[in-house]
């Protein structure tokens, strides 16, 4: 078993100093990536060419130090693993050929994952001799898939949506062709997930990020079934590599989320309650999460007081510091630097 502080943590240790990694901590908020996105044409240029994905990946932990990397991915190269048209346009985000219907299913292929992926799978294998190479010994690597439900929003909404209509009406309408989606999603997911493990992923999160625009019977079925299934799998292949969970938005639902789901730990966005979660979570599992990545913007006082009450109410238990979401692309690099010595306790 490694002994990494991050691994650690997810196996119950607890730190004076929580290990630290932010949820999108390469990206656009940083100069060097953007040349290098500049220089590779696109984005998805970016994920299936190991060389530039491995350096991306990099580029926040020379500055910041993180004790994880997250390989660089995206959710949506399953859909376009699986045959869907996808194409990132710079300022809009991903754009997808909709699949509004069960008769869209037809076009999708689970035969050919491995030759759309074996590049972010190369990268896997990269990033943990990069690692070691660049003597940054205590650094894990987390793996990562999109939980098949949110995958799912953007191949029937066709890219991002604010009010998911169109899922959430062909999920009504048809559940059994629904169903039919969410078990492809996830069973791509199983091999993909086991793929980076098999290449060096040493822990794995799985992005629920719209696990939050659901009702309770809904969220069991397409937010809780398919992650049970998911986890259940690579326990059952890979019973020590952690998995942590990140069902954004789900409120109330976090509790039976953490319980039932088998994961490792469980990821907080920004609106859970602290201490709730102190008292209700981290009995049972590690937390992660949860600092407003606005306050991480804004940075100076306001980001170290909100991060001060986080550490307060969760240092007492098994807890990794990280975003509620995704740090935002007009952040400062500056106030990364900043939060990570504030953490560390060097500021
Ligand atoms: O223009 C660019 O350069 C692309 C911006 C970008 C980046 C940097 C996208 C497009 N994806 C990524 C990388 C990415 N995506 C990572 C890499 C590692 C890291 O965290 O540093 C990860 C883990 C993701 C995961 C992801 N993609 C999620 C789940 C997490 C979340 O933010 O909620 C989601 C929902 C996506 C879809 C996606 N991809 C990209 C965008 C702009 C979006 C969101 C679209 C929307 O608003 O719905």
């Amino acid at each position: 078993m490694s002994d990494k502080k991050f691994l650690k943590v997810l196996q119950g240790e607890q730190y004076e100093r929580p290990p630290f990694w932010f949820m999108r901590q390469a990206g656009r908020y940083l100069p060097e990536y953007r040349e290098l996105r500049t220089k590779a044409g696109g984005f998805l240029d970016m994920v299936y060419n190991p060389e530039f994905a491995t350096e991306v990946t990099m580029q926040p932990l020379r500055r910041f130090g993180m004790d994880a990397a997250i390989l660089f991915s995206d959710i949506l190269v399953i859909p376009h693993a699986l045959g869907q048209k996808l194409t990132f346009i710079t300022g809009e985000g991903p754009k997808l050929e909709a699949i509004e219907t069960a008769d869209g299913l037809v076009k999708l292929c689970e035969d050919a994952l491995d030759d759309v992926l074996q590049p972010v799978y190369d990268t896997v294998k990269n990033l943990r001799s990069q690692i070691v190479q660049e003597k940054m010994t205590d650094t894990a690597l987390i793996g990562f898939a999109g939980a098949p439900w949110t995958v799912a929003t953007y191949m029937v909404e066709g890219g991002g949506s604010k009010t998911f209509e169109k899922v959430k009406a062909f999920a009504y309408r048809d559940p059994a062709g629904f169903a039919q989606l969410i078990d492809i999603v996830t069973n791509s997911t199983i091999h993909y997930l086991k793929k980076q493990i098999e290449y060096g992923a040493e822990a794995i999160q799985i992005f629920d990020s719209w696990a939050g625009v659901l009702d309770q019977d809904q969220f069991a079925q397409w937010v809780m079934l398919p992650t049970i299934r998911i986890v259940t799998a690579l326990k059952e292949s890979y019973p020590d590599v952690p998995v942590i969970g990140f069902p954004k938005g789900a409120g109330i639902l976090y509790e039976s989320y953490a319980q039932n789901t088998g994961i490792d730990a469980v990821g907080l966005d920004t609106q859970v309650p602290t201490k709730w979660a102190a008292e209700v979570l981290q009995t049972e599992l590690t937390v992660q999460g949860n600092l407003d990545p606005v306050a991480l913007l804004v940075g100076g006082d306001a980001m170290e007081k909100e991060t001060r009450r986080i550490l307060e109410d969760l240092s007492a238990g098994p807890y990794i510091f990280n975003l509620g979401h995704g740090v935002i692309k007009e952040t400062p690099p500056e106030h990364v630097d900043q939060l990570a010595k504030f953490i560390r306790g060097e500021a």
